[in-house]
Protein backbone atom coordinates (compact mmCIF):
# COMPACT_ATOMS: atom_id res chain seq x y z
CA UNK A 1 0.00 0.00 0.00
CA UNK A 2 2.80 2.13 0.77
CA UNK A 3 4.44 1.82 -2.08
CA UNK A 4 1.65 2.58 -4.22
CA UNK A 5 0.81 5.37 -2.12
CA UNK A 6 4.21 6.94 -3.59
CA UNK A 7 4.27 5.24 -6.59
CA UNK A 8 1.24 7.27 -7.41
CA UNK A 9 2.28 10.55 -5.71
CA UNK A 10 5.42 10.43 -7.69
CA UNK A 11 3.21 10.17 -11.10
CA UNK A 12 0.44 12.84 -10.32
CA UNK A 13 3.53 15.02 -8.75
CA UNK A 14 4.99 15.07 -12.87
CA UNK A 15 1.41 15.77 -14.20
CA UNK A 16 0.89 18.54 -11.99
CA UNK A 17 3.68 20.37 -12.24
CA UNK A 18 3.12 19.79 -16.38
CA UNK A 19 -0.03 20.85 -16.25
CA UNK A 20 0.22 23.94 -13.92
CA UNK A 21 3.20 24.77 -14.79
CA UNK A 22 4.54 25.78 -10.77
CA UNK A 23 7.97 25.59 -11.16
CA UNK A 24 9.36 25.11 -7.05
CA UNK A 25 8.40 22.32 -5.01
CA UNK A 26 5.28 19.97 -4.23
CA UNK A 27 4.63 18.18 -0.48
CA UNK A 28 5.18 14.68 0.07
CA UNK A 29 3.87 14.13 2.84
CA UNK A 30 6.33 12.54 4.09
CA UNK A 31 8.85 14.29 7.47
CA UNK A 32 11.43 13.56 10.43
CA UNK A 33 9.99 15.95 11.95
CA UNK A 34 9.76 13.06 15.23
CA UNK A 35 13.38 11.78 14.71
CA UNK A 36 15.84 13.65 12.72
CA UNK A 37 16.81 11.79 9.18
CA UNK A 38 14.29 9.32 10.08
CA UNK A 39 11.39 10.20 7.43
CA UNK A 40 8.35 8.57 7.84
CA UNK A 41 5.05 9.42 6.05
CA UNK A 42 2.76 11.88 7.57
CA UNK A 43 -0.66 9.25 7.20
CA UNK A 44 0.73 6.52 8.55
CA UNK A 45 4.55 6.47 10.52
CA UNK A 46 5.74 4.43 8.25
CA UNK A 47 9.36 4.37 6.29
CA UNK A 48 8.00 5.15 2.58
CA UNK A 49 8.92 2.25 0.19
CA UNK A 50 10.02 4.89 -2.27
CA UNK A 51 12.74 7.44 -1.74
CA UNK A 52 13.92 9.63 -4.66
CA UNK A 53 16.53 12.47 -2.49
CA UNK A 54 18.48 14.95 -4.52
CA UNK A 55 22.48 14.24 -4.43
CA UNK A 56 23.37 16.04 -0.82
CA UNK A 57 19.71 15.54 0.42
CA UNK A 58 17.65 15.50 2.52
CA UNK A 59 20.52 17.86 4.17
CA UNK A 60 18.23 19.77 7.48
CA UNK A 61 19.83 23.35 6.29
CA UNK A 62 20.35 25.28 9.18
CA UNK A 63 18.09 22.13 11.60
CA UNK A 64 15.07 23.58 10.28
CA UNK A 65 14.11 21.10 7.43
CA UNK A 66 12.04 18.64 8.48
CA UNK A 67 9.28 18.04 5.55
CA UNK A 68 9.99 16.51 1.83
CA UNK A 69 9.43 18.25 -0.95
CA UNK A 70 9.47 16.66 -4.45
CA UNK A 71 11.62 19.46 -6.37
CA UNK A 72 10.56 20.19 -10.17
CA UNK A 73 14.14 21.97 -10.84
CA UNK A 74 16.09 18.09 -9.81
CA UNK A 75 13.36 15.93 -10.24
CA UNK A 76 14.27 14.43 -6.94
CA UNK A 77 13.12 14.86 -3.49
CA UNK A 78 14.36 17.71 -1.00
CA UNK A 79 13.99 18.10 3.04
CA UNK A 80 12.95 22.09 3.29
CA UNK A 81 11.10 23.85 6.35
CA UNK A 82 7.47 22.70 6.83
CA UNK A 83 6.50 25.92 7.24
CA UNK A 84 7.52 26.81 3.33
CA UNK A 85 4.73 27.28 0.97
CA UNK A 86 4.12 24.68 -1.74
CA UNK A 87 1.56 23.02 -3.46
CA UNK A 88 0.67 19.48 -2.07
CA UNK A 89 -0.72 16.23 -3.79
CA UNK A 90 -4.39 15.19 -2.67
CA UNK A 91 -5.78 11.57 -3.94
CA UNK A 92 -9.29 10.98 -3.96
CA1 LIG B 1 17.37 20.39 2.10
Amino acid sequence: MCSEQFMYIRFVSKIFLLVSGYHSGVWLGVTDVQIENHFVALSNGREPNYIHWAKQEPNNIAGEEHCALYWLATKAWHDGSCSRKAHYVCKK
